[in-house]
């Protein structure tokens, strides 16, 4: 069994307001797809064949770079499409919004944080709020496509929402802007969607 290329839960263009038609054609199509191809690739007749993503991801310290970086790239961006939504609330509600308020003093002081996680992050790679080993939520950043269900990360923890901060996210229409494209792309997350994963994970 190989790897496949999701699906996007919505059109090129549903996220336009914040992310343009364009680089999201080229992130899923080419991007994210060449991830899934080089991770075939790189698991093709080996041992590693038919285990799942998770599995593969968890012991990416013991990975060669090459089934780490596809397979996190994979991982990431599956992840990543779904925790975006042309219909977003806005703002988190119920048991996630009392979580956040509680571990960040509020919404604004949490999106600055995480906003801060994904400016600080040097070239390539993304900004994560996780639910810690300790249950509690913390916000955390990983480089290329390392994320922190990685054996390797730094802060361990399970992922409820993540953001892509590599050029290739947003060079077209923000180009060297990274902070304009986080502040947009706050309009379309799907916290309907981050809500779920905390509840299945808390
Ligand atoms: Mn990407």
């Amino acid at each position: 069994m190989s790897f496949t290329l999701p699906e996007l839960p919505y059109s090129y263009d549903a996220l336009e307001t914040a992310i343009d038609a364009k680089t999201m054609e080229i992130h899923h199509s080419k991007h994210h797809n060449t991830y899934v191809t080089n991770l075939n690739n790189a698991i093709a007749g080996s041992e590693l064949e038919g285990k799942d993503l998770d599995t593969l991801v968890k012991q990416a310290g013991s990975l060669s770079a090459a089934v780490r970086n596809n397979g996190g790239g994979h991982w990431n961006h599956t992840f990543f499409w779904e925790l975006m939504t042309p219909n977003s609330t806005g703002a988190p509600s119920g048991s996630l919004a009392d979580a956040i308020n509680a571990s960040f003093g509020d919404l604004a002081s949490f999106k600055q944080q995480f906003t801060q996680a994904g400016l600080g992050r040097f070239g390539s790679g993304w900004a994560w709020l996780i639910i810690n080993t300790s249950g509690q939520l913390q916000i955390t950043s990983t480089p290329n496509q390392d994320n922190p269900l990685m054996d390797i990360a730094e802060v361990k923890g399970t992922p409820i929402l993540g953001l892509d901060v590599w050029e290739h996210a947003y060079y077209l229409r923000y180009q060297n802007r990274r902070p304009d494209y986080i502040n947009a792309w706050w309009e379309v997350v799907n916290w309907d969607k981050v809500a779920q994963l905390y509840t299945a994970h808390k």
